[in-house]
Order: C-alpha cells, then sequence, then structure tokens
C-alpha cells in the first residue's frame, strides 16, 4: 500500500515536471499550468519535503536546484501575494524540507519568504493584511481578516525564528495571534470569523465555525503547545476552552446516530451543513486527546471521522463532496442524495483535498485501529479509480457521478502532493517515520521538528 501511493507521488510528479515543471500549478487535464500563486513555483516548493519522505531522491535534488533560483522577493505587476497561503505553502514548505535534510539553501530560502511577508504586518493592531503588493507595498485592499489568515502563521514564523536566532518573525506573528486573544468576543472559547485589522474588532455579524476562514486558527493554539514542547500553558488552556465550545455548541448527533459539526450565525441560529475542510478537526481532537488526555475528545474525534469517512464511502465514486448537510427531518430518506444515511450533498465537487486523510491518519497514529488503514486505502483507490489522467490527477466536478473524464475539472492543488498523498504514506509507514512526539505538522502537512 505505501508502494501504491508513492507510485502516484511519482505519477502526479511526472505530470508537474513534464507540463508545468517550476510553475504554480499543473493544469492535467489540458497539459498546461498556471501561474496564479504569483511565479513562486508552488507546487515545487509545497511538494519538498514529500519527495524527500517518498525517497524521490533524485527528484529532489532536481527540485531543489530550482528552489535557488526563485526569488521570493518579486511577483509580477498587478499580484496580490495572500500572505497566509504563502506562510502555510511556501515558508511551511522550505522549512519542512529544511528539517529533513538541513540543507542551509533551505533556510536562506525560507528567511527570504519570511521577509517577504513581514511586510503583512504594518497594521495598526498588528494583525497582518491579507495580502500585499509587492510592488506597490503601501496599497492596501482590504480592512477585514478571517481568522484562519491571522492565527494560523505563528508556527512557521516562530520555527524561523528559532532557526535564524531573529526573534522578530515570531514576535510579529504572536503579536497578531494576541490580538485576536483579546479582542471582545460573545462566546467564551468561540471566535468570530471576521477581524478588523485597523480597530481590532470582531465584524459583528461572523458566523461561527470550524470550516474555511476558520480552520487552522484552533489548530494553531494546540500545535503552538506541542512546538514549544509544552511550556507555553496559555495556548493548551485557549485550545482547552475552544474545544469544549466547539462541543456544546457546534457538534450535533443526527436522529441516525451520526455526529456533524455545523455553523452557528451571531444569532445563535444554527445550521447543519458541514464542510469537507471541517473533516481535519476529528484529527485534531485526536492528536489534543493524546496531548491533554481528554478521552471524551478522542471518542468524538472517532465519530467524526467515521461521518467524514461516510461522506466519502457512500458516494457512486468513493470519494468525498466539498459540502454536506443533515436535514432537520431526515425521515424522509427517499428524497435525500445518500439513501438511510440522512446526509445531502450540497456542493458535489471533490478538489483532491487532504482533510479527511488527514484525520484518517491522525486517527490510525492515536488508536493504532487497522481499519483506518482500510479506511484510507478505499479511499485512495477511488483516486486512482476516478481522478487519475496521463497528466496526473485531477479534481471532480460530481462525487456522485463516475462519469469520467467528463466529471474533471482541469487543476491539481498543490497540497494534493503536500498533504493527501502524503498523509496516505504516512498511514501506511512505519511509525518512525515522522513520529508525532518530535514533530508537529503544519497545516499544509510540513514538518517542523519540536
Ligand atoms: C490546505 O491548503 C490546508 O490544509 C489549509 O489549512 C486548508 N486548505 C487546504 C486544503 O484543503
Amino acid at each position: 500500500r505505501q508502494n501504491a501511493v508513492r507510485e502516484a507521488m511519482v505519477h502526479a510528479w511526472k505530470g508537474y515536471t513534464t507540463y508545468a515543471f517550476g510553475k504554480d500549478e499543473l493544469q492535467p487535464l489540458s497539459h498546461s499550468h498556471n501561474q496564479r500563486w504569483g511565479n513562486w513555483s508552488i507546487s515545487l516548493v509545497d511538494a519538498l519535503d514529500t519527495l524527500y519522505l517518498f525517497g524521490m531522491l533524485d527528484e529532489y535534488e532536481e527540485a531543489k536546484k530550482y528552489v535557488q533560483n526563485i526569488d521570493f522577493k518579486r511577483s509580477p505587476k498587478g499580484h496580490r501575494v495572500p500572505v497566509f497561503e504563502m506562510t502555510i505553502r511556501a515558508l511551511g514548505g522550505l522549512l519542512g524540507a529544511y528539517e529533513l535534510d538541513q540543507d542551509p539553501m533551505l533556510l536562506k530560502k525560507a528567511q527570504e519568504v519570511g521577509d517577504t511577508l513581514v511586510q503583512a504586518f504594518d497594521t495598526p493592531t498588528g494583525i497582518p493584511q491579507p495580502n500585499i503588493d509587492l510592488n506597490d507595498i503601501s496599497s492596501k485592499v482590504n480592512e477585514e481578516l478571517c481568522i484562519a489568515e491571522a492565527g494560523s502563521l505563528q508556527l512557521e514564523f516562530a520555527k524561523l525564528s528559532h532557526l535564524t536566532g531573529n526573534s522578530t518573525y515570531r514576535k510579529l506573528a504572536e503579536r497578531a495571534g494576541e490580538a485576536l486573544e483579546a479582542a471582545e468576543r460573545q462566546h467564551r472559547g468561540l471566535y468570530p470569523m471576521y477581524i478588523n485589522i485597523n480597530t481590532g474588532k470582531y465584524s459583528p455579524l461572523s458566523n461561527y465555525s470550524v470550516g474555511g476562514l476558520v480552520d487552522s486558527f484552533y489548530e494553531y493554539m494546540l500545535k503552538q503547545y506541542i512546538l514549544h514542547g509544552g511550556r507555553e500553558k496559555k495556548y493548551m488552556e485557549q485550545y482547552v476552552t475552544a474545544t469544549e465550545a466547539i462541543a456544546n455548541n457546534l457538534v450535533r448527533t443526527t436522529q441516525r446516530g451520526l455526529s456533524f459539526i455545523g455553523t452557528m450565525s451571531s444569532t445563535g441560529e444554527f445550521y447543519r451543513e458541514m464542510e469537507h475542510l471541517t473533516c481535519f478537526y476529528p484529527g485534531l481532537l485526536a492528536l489534543g486527546a493524546q496531548v491533554t488526555g481528554r478521552k471524551q475528545d478522542l471518542a468524538l474525534a472517532e465519530d467524526l471521522t467515521r461521518t467524514c469517512f461516510l461522506s466519502y464511502r457512500t458516494m457512486a465514486t468513493g470519494l468525498g463532496p466539498e459540502r454536506f448537510s443533515f436535514p432537520e427531518n431526515d425521515s424522509n430518506v427517499h428524497k435525500l442524495d445518500v439513501e438511510g444515511l440522512g446526509m445531502k450533498v450540497t456542493d458535489a465537487r471533490y478538489l483532491l483535498r487532504p482533510e479527511t486523510l488527514e484525520s484518517i491518519f491522525l486517527l490510525y497514529r492515536a488508536t493504532g485501529d487497522k481499519k483506518y488503514q482500510d479506511w484510507g486505502w478505499s479511499i485512495f483507490m477511488a483516486i486512482e479509480e476516478h481522478t487519475k489522467v496521463d497528466g496526473g490527477y485531477a479534481a471532480m466536478v460530481d462525487v456522485r457521478k463516475p462519469d469520467g473524464r467528463n466529471n474533471l475539472i482541469d487543476s491539481m492543488e498543490s497540497f494534493f502532493l503536500a498533504e493527501t498523498l502524503k498523509y496516505l504514506y504516512l498511514l501506511f509507514s512505519p511509525l518512525e517515520l515522522i513520529p508525532l512526539d518530535r514533530y508537529v505538522l503544519n497545516t499544509e502537512g510540513h514538518p517542523l521538528s519540536i
């Protein structure tokens, strides 16, 4: 199984190098590429540590040679560099590879990325701008920032400070985290989705969720505690308070016994819809249960992982939708997409995302239960059967329709290489490969040593 995943990476990498080498993203159907991340070769940078871990060392060396010449101080006219995405993918990718092979060139390039991104923190509150124009650094276009973008920079910036001996990076990222913590909130342990970077106030109409725009904010509470070797107790306290608030306010169980996580509006209305992105959360709970000793979190993690897995298992392709809901009255099952489960598909795309596999991997590490390897394998088989094309792997329009090429999207995002294939590989590897008492993975799957 491990070797089959490696073969998948060989195939994906061949597509990338043949049709898109050095470009941001491969377009696997048209055999072309795009530069939508500002020419930072983001797929190549995001994939470095995967190549290394999979033992694809010739490919790794070739990619590293290319990295030397990427100019992370520039981007094309008109492009705004997305600070969060470039932190987790570019800075995280370079640091992750550096942690594994200790090549000083990688640290030098990581510092170049860090020096570019710190320019975003020059705001009245220290909460960074969501994106910056390197050709006109004083231009600002957004006042509001989602909390995932402000609260998921701290691992990478702290690691960069530690490795370079320059404490500025860590201080800036932590100041942003403190501003999120200090701002007034309605619910203890829950954080609204958006904050204003000039006033430092949460937007009053924001929703509460664990999905897109929020997700890794909660993740980095626990992971900062882990990264700093358990010395920063405040992160553990924040994590436990948030975990309890999420369990009490956002988790529900359907009549058919499926646990899920929904969204709550600022006025307390509850939406019974779950996102694929939310499926990272059970893995976080399982990791947290090991650190905190909270057994109830592991039980909930198992239930939620099962729900995420069933969102795959019950589709005709075996792949999971981008969004699915659990209508209140689920007795009328024949009207719902998934018979017998009371689960309704609300966005049928599969974008090669990692979250369910990430949780399956972390649940396997936490419990040792081999059923998780079988679940991961069945998802991998579905990826092979339905998304593999001659040019690589392609995202899918509708997971309910095994329609072949007509059902595919001309896109393979970099996280497929950085995360989806890496979690699968680790799921079938000995525990000594990336032991979780020595490494913490950033939200893009890059290993940072504790
Ligand atoms: C990845 O870039 C990261 O996992 C991020 O935290 C959320 N979105 C994508 C994958 O779906």
